[in-house]
């Protein structure tokens, strides 16, 4: 029986996307561990202690989940946990080739590991960190995708709190 569930990422920056994910994770785990990757290829916005700032800052109020980073494999990190249980978030189509390619590669190498996906909530389906910071960097309008805290410290790292 596992109560504790690692939810992986890039998390570049946390967005409503991923705390939806989350507090449905809550729902099925004692406790979630946010794992946010440091070997991530993608270009970063946000160095890894920001983006795990942010993280805690935007969920300091739930005691049942935690924070941490993690480098190397996946698999690796599960395995020092002692968990069993990798959450990820499926949005479209797109998304599923990839995370399949994820599931399937961390079932093999990994040594009893189960990946949970967890269906978009409709009103995120569209929704990801990339297209936020988009849509941040050429002033439009964020509020309804990330945090108060998130949106200010995008606005900062654009130059756009003037
Ligand atoms: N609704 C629902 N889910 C969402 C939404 C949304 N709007 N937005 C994002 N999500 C989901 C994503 O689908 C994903 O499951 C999760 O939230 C995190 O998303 P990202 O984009 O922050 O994170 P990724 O996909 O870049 O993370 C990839 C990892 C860092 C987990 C992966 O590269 C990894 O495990 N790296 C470590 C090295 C390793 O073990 N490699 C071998 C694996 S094959």
């Amino acid at each position: 029986h596992s109560r504790i569930a690692i939810y992986p990422g890039s998390f570049d920056p946390i967005t409503y996307g991923h705390l939806d994910i989350i507090q449905r994770g809550l729902k099925i785990f004692k406790h979630v561990i946010v794992a946010v990757a440091r070997n991530s290829q993608k270009n970063a916005l946000f160095n890894i202690e920001e983006r795990v700032d942010l993280i805690k800052t935007v969920l300091k109020d739930e005691p049942r989940v935690s924070v941490d980073t993690f480098t190397g494999l996946l698999i690796d990190y599960v395995a020092s946990k002692e968990a069993h249980v990798v959450i990820r978030g499926l949005r479209a189509i797109s998304d599923f080739e990839y995370e399949f390619q994820i599931a399937q590669m961390n079932s093999t190498i990994g040594r009893d590991i189960e990946t949970l996906f967890m269906m978009t909530s409709v009103q995120y389906g569209y929704l990801s960190s990339s297209i936020v910071r988009e849509v941040c960097s050429l002033r439009g309008p964020v509020d309804s995708f990330v945090p108060p805290e998130v949106k200010t410290a995008m606005q900062q790292k654009y130059g756009l709190n003037r």
